[in-house]
């Protein structure tokens, strides 16, 4: 493909409602969007890096620096690029997987419009719509709690995952089984809010049939959450712990989880992404598609990635209004609990061009 330059542009959208969890609270999304434009075609990445440091080493100005200064000079100077040599022409660079995914995935939208392809058929999905969880934060009193997971369940989404901290699991957790009984799908995640001494708190989980514990320890602590999966028997899931295929194989052999939760941005893209889901599906282990309050950009290549086959648990991949008003792109909608998988070339989806203007801060072009 030939460069002709990258946009990088500045977003600002409002959540709903506050949504809390163990590392902070967001009342809104501050977006890195990414245009990438070649000589055959325009393409769009989300950088799913938030506007704190708190959930990851990764934070938004930083990615639109790293972007400026090393990631987009690197991909103007690389011959014969295209999507599947961005990871290799970024690889110098360590880490700052958000900055990467976002430009590959625009790059590789690009590449997949101008040859008419659809990213889920590209990635190998094997499904044209997806169940859909919601992840519901953490509230100030469990009636709130429990309107809002009755909201959710009305509106049919087929999986509840409950934000924890210490002093907000066992109540909440017994609170919903309560309320709703044992055929609710449920899950926790504590965001690395624990250590390996709350593994007696944490087994009293236990009874609670839970599909999962999400990241209750450190994300460098891969040993810990294997001597904790010895000390509880609900499956324990890595989140922040995984960052690449090569370290969801070392925590697999490890014995540090039995479910992985893939999100792209924090891994580099969407390709690797696919190498988790391979290097877990050969190991037997179950992986779902994870969520960072993407907007309809990133939502749209989460939903062609949990297509795939291994993707056997619902995903964090909720409807447009659960977290905005009005999205940047056509809203995602839940029917019967499920959404459908854009099957448009590309991310089969594209800003809508006043609703990306009213809500724009900043744009700046990079030619290459
Ligand atoms: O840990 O999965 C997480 C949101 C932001 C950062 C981290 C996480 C989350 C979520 C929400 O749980 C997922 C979503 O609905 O997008
Ligand atoms: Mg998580």
């Amino acid at each position: 493909m030939k460069l002709t330059g990258f946009e990088l542009r500045r977003i600002e959208l409002p959540l709903v409602a506050p949504f809390r969890t163990s590392f902070g609270v967001q009342t809104g999304r501050r977006v890195l969007l990414v245009r990438a434009v070649t000589a055959d075609a325009e393409g769009w990445g989300e950088c799913v890096a938030m506007a704190d440091p708190l959930y990851s080493p990764e934070y938004v100005d930083a990615a639109e620096d790293v972007m400026k200064r090393f990631l987009v000079p690197a991909l103007a100077a690389a011959d014969r690029l295209d999507a599947s040599r961005v990871a290799t022409v970024l690889a110098p660079f360590k880490g700052h997987r958000m900055a990467k995914c976002a430009l590959e995935t625009a790059l590789l939208d690009a590449e997949l419009r101008a040859e008419g392809r659809p990213l889920a058929r590209e990635l190998g999905a094997v499904r044209d719509r997806v169940p859909c969880g919601v992840s519901v934060g953490i509230m100030d009193s469990v009636p709130q709690l429990l309107d809002a997971v009755a909201g959710y369940l009305d509106q049919g989404y087929v999986r509840i995952k409950l934000k924890i901290e210490p002093g907000w699991d066992v109540e909440p957790v017994r609170a919903v089984r309560e309320r709703f009984g044992d055929d609710v799908a449920l899950q926790v995640d504590a965001n690395t809010a624990y250590t390996l001494a709350d593994a007696r708190q944490l087994a009293k989980l236990d009874p609670f049939d839970l599909l999962l514990i999400e990241q209750p320890l450190d994300e460098e602590d891969v040993l810990g959450h294997a001597e904790l999966a010895r000390l509880v028997d609900t499956p324990i899931c890595l989140d922040e712990s995984i960052t690449s295929a090569a370290t969801a194989a070392a925590a697999i052999r490890l014995g540090a989880c039995r479910v992985v939760n893939v999100k792209p941005g924090r891994v580099g893209g969407y390709l690797e992404a696919r190498r988790i889901h391979d290097v877990c599906t050969a190991a037997g282990i179950a992986v779902w598609c994870g969520g960072m309050l993407e907007t309809g950009i990133g939502r749209a290549a989460n939903l062609a990635l949990a297509a795939l086959p291994g993707f056997t648990l619902p995903g964090d991949t909720s409807a447009s209004d659960r977290y905005f008003h009005t999205d940047i792109t056509e809203p995602f909608v839940l029917a019967g609990g499920h959404i459908e998988v854009p099957s448009g070339p590309g991310l089969g989806v594209e800003p809508l061009a006043d609703r990306l203007d009213a809500v724009t801060t900043t744009t700046e072009w990079i030619a290459c």
